[in-house]
Order: C-alpha cells, then structure tokens, then sequence
C-alpha cells in the first residue's frame, strides 16, 4: 500500500524557466484545494509551507546557462527539505516550480534509495525530455537540463547537489509524453539511452500498453517518484503552462496514466511542476493537477 503521511513542500521560483511565472505555481495548487483533496481521501496531509531561495534575477544566459548560482541555491534547499521528509517516512510532494527543481528531489530521492538499498524507477511525464546540456542547449533555460544534470552530464554546481555524483543513472528513467525534443538533445538522449514513450508510440499503441511498458519491473522494492510536469497535457485542457506543445494526452489518457500508476501502490514522492498562473484561466490547470493527483492516490473512474 502507499504511504498516507504526505508533506506538500512549496518551492516558488521560475528561476529555469523562460517565461515568469511558476513561482505562483504552489499559491495556485492550494487554492484547487489539493491538500483538503487528498485528505478527503484518507490522507495524513501535512503542507510544510514553502522552501526559500534566490528572486529571479531575470538575466541572460552566461556560458549557456541563465540563474546558474540561483538554480543551484534551490536545489539544495529540496534537496534537504525531499530527503528529512523521507527519512521521515513519509511521501512528499513538489509543488513547482519550473523543473529545474527535478535535480534537487530526485538527487534526494535516489540518495533514500542507496541508503534503503530500494530500486528506483522515476516515471518522467513530459513533453519535454529536459536532457539539454550548456553545448547545445537553444535557450540556457535549466529547467530543459534537469535529467542530464541528474545523469552527470551538467555544471559542477548541479551534478554535485547532494553528493553523489552522478546522482543517478539513464536507466530509472521513462519518460512518457515527449513530443518536443532539439535536435542535438536528441542525439544526447539515444547516446544516454533513457527509455522514451514519446507520443508517437502512445498514439501507435495507446496509453494503456504504453503505461504497462513503463512500469515493467515496478515491484515491492520500488521506489516510484513521479515527476508530472503540467505541459505533458494537451494544451487544450492544460493552458496554464508557460511552454505548451500541443497534441498532449487528453483528459481520458492522462486519467489512465495516473491509475495505472496508482495500481502499483509504489509512489514513494512526486514533484508537480511548471504549473504557470500567469497563463491559465480561472485556475482551471491547477484545478486539473490536482484532479489527476487525486487518481494518482486511487481516485478512480473505475466502476466493475
Ligand atoms: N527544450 C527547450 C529548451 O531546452 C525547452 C525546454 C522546456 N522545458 C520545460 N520543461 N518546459 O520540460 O530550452
Ligand atoms: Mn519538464
Ligand atoms: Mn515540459
Ligand atoms: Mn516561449
């Protein structure tokens, strides 16, 4: 069974992003009443508040990457703040935040999986595979950087947050939705070998096959970290991104995503990022995460 001790850690910034505006992103999941939704369904819900770190100081790029010593402050910080939670035995939640903040949970997350010597498995739900590096990278925005800093191939700065370098390994990963990827960050993500469910294999063989092809091997030593970000959704029902791409999963496919992923009552942490309010209307995208983290703790459609 899942672990019912959740902590909601807000990490405010968009110091990754391109666009301004994720920062609200933890603001705009509470008021979709994401905690009160969670206990409702038998939850010990604790909100922890929200993490601090460096202001967006809005600068340019320098050497390919912009807000360097500022994504790196906060990564620390989740990194810290992930890993007391789950030496606290209990499940905690990201509320984004750009993606960038990916290096500091999942270095985290991956540090608790040595020490409890559990497999690690991340389901990386996304139309992004966030696998630039400073070389090729089109905008020196980090948070398209978080999945090649966690396989080592990043600054010092980033790599080395929590320790352990590299933080973890290509082979956790699935990465499901992917749609938009560089062309030279193509070339990085078929030498790193990360499993990719891009949407041309949903659409080829559906959502179901495709979720059972990423959760092969989840077992009862599995640690499931799920990192949603809110652009994986078609932008038709998920405007309130700051980088939509369109022909995402619908309502009906994201839906069977997160239960099936709820099926395997091995989620151990989840990070819900890229949420940007200044491009949603009326909250409806927070409102719509926390619909599907609901179905991510069993909310089901399910009737037989
Ligand atoms: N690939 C592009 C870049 O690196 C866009 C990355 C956008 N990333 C996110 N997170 N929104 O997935 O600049
Ligand atoms: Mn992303
Ligand atoms: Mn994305
Ligand atoms: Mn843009």
């Amino acid at each position: 069974m899942v672990n019912k001790s959740i902590s909601l850690i807000g990490v405010p910034t968009d110091i990754g992003a391109g666009h301004r505006g994720a920062s609200m992103g933890p603001e705009a999941l509470r008021v979709a009443n994401l905690s009160a939704r969670l206990a409702k369904r038998g939850l010990d819900v604790v909100d922890r508040g929200n993490l601090q770190g460096p202001l967006n100081p809005w600068l340019p790029p320098q050497d390919g990457y912009r807000h360097l010593p500022e994504v790196r402050a906060w990564n620390e910080a989740v990194h810290e703040a992930v890993h007391a939670e789950l030496a606290l035995g209990r499940l905690p939640i990201m509320l984004g935040g750009d993606h960038s903040l990916a290096i500091g949970s999942i270095s985290a997350v991956a540090r608790y999986c040595r020490e409890q010597r559990k497999q690690l498995r991340v389901l990386w739900l996304d139309a992004h595979a966030d696998f630039n590096t400073a070389e090729v990278t089109p905008s020196g925005n980090i948070h398209g950087m978080p999945v090649a800093c966690l396989c080592g191939k990043g600054p010092k700065e980033l790599v080395e947050v929590g320790g352990h370098v590299p933080a973890t390994t290509p082979d956790v990963f699935r990465q499901v939705g992917i749609r938009s990827v560089d062309e030279a960050e193509k070339r990085l993500v078929r030498e790193s070998q990360v499993s990719i469910f891009d949407m041309r294999h949903i659409d080829e063989v559906g959502m179901k096959r495709t979720m059972e092809e990423a959760l092969a091997g989840v077992d009862e030593n599995t640690h499931l970290h799920i990192s949603f970000d809110v652009d994986f959704l078609d932008p038709t029902i998920a405007p309130g991104v700051g980088t939509t791409v369109r022909g995402g999963p619908n309502y009906r496919e994201a839906q069977l995503c997160m239960e099936m992923i709820a099926d395997t009552g091995r989620i151990g942490s989840i990070d819900i990022v890229e949420l940007n309010p200044a491009f949603d209307k009326k909250n409806q995208t927070a409102r719509l995460a926390v619909d599907l983290v609901e179905s991510l703790f069993g909310k089901s459609t399910l009737i037989r």
